[in-house]
C-alpha cells in the first residue's frame, strides 16, 4: 500500500468547486481531508488569494509516479491550463505530491525532476503545513521533521497568521 500527502490549491474560477473536484477525482483513495484555508498568494503577488487544503490518500499501486498521474488527472478535471511564463502564477487547481510512503512505511525519496520527493518547498509553506497539521498532529515530512516543528520555523512561522480558516467550505 502506498500512502501520499497531497496539497490542493485554487485561486481561479470557482475555487471551492475546484478543490471538491480533486477530492471527487481521487474518490475512494482518499482517507482524510483537511479543513480549507484562505491564503495570500505566495511567490507571485499579482494574483488572487488561494483556497488551500491537504489530504491523505492510499492506493495499492506502489509506483510513486502514479500519484503524479492522479494529481494531473485532478488538475485536468478542473480545466487547469499551464502558463510556462508564470510557474507560481494563478491556477484553477494545483495538486502537489508532498510526500509518499511505501508499503513498508518507509518514505519514498525521488530526485526525478518531474516528481521530487519529498516536495522541495513543502517545509517552507504555511499553506501546506497548517492544513496537514490539522489532519495529522504527528505528521512527519521526510528529511525535515515533524510538521508541528516546521510550522514554528521561518519562513512558515511568519506566514501562519496570514491564513484564515474557512469552516464554511467543507470538502469531501
Ligand atoms: N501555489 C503556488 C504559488 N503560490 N500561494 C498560496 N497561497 N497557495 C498556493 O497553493 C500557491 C501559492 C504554486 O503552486
Ligand atoms: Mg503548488
Ligand atoms: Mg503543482
Amino acid at each position: 500500500m502506498s500512502r501520499a500527502v497531497l496539497a490542493l490549491g485554487s485561486n481561479l474560477g470557482d475555487r471551492e468547486k475546484n478543490l471538491e473536484l480533486a477530492v471527487a477525482t481521487l474518490g475512494e483513495l482518499v482517507r482524510v481531508v483537511s479543513g480549507v484555508y484562505e491564503t495570500p498568494p505566495w511567490g507571485d503577488p499579482d494574483q488572487p488569494p488561494y483556497l488551500n487544503a491537504v489530504l491523505i490518500a492510499e492506493d495499492g499501486d506502489e509506483n510513486p509516479h502514479a500519484w503524479l498521474t492522479r494529481a494531473r488527472a485532478c488538475e485536468r478535471a478542473a480545466g487547469r491550463e499551464r502558463d510556462p511564463e508564470r510557474p507560481f502564477g494563478p491556477r484553477t487547481l494545483d495538486v502537489d505530491v508532498i510526500a509518499v510512503w511505501g508499503g513498508d512505511g518507509q518514505p519514498v525519496i525521488s530526485t526525478d525532476p518531474e516528481l521530487i520527493l519529498p516536495h522541495p518547498r513543502a517545509h517552507l509553506r504555511a499553506f501546506v503545513l497548517r492544513p496537514w497539521l490539522d489532519i495529522e498532529p504527528f505528521g512527519l515530512l521526510p528529511g525535515h521533521g515533524f510538521v508541528y516543528e516546521l510550522i514554528n520555523e521561518q519562513p512558515a512561522a511568519g506566514d501562519v497568521a496570514g491564513l484564515t480558516a474557512r469552516p464554511d467550505v467543507a470538502l469531501g
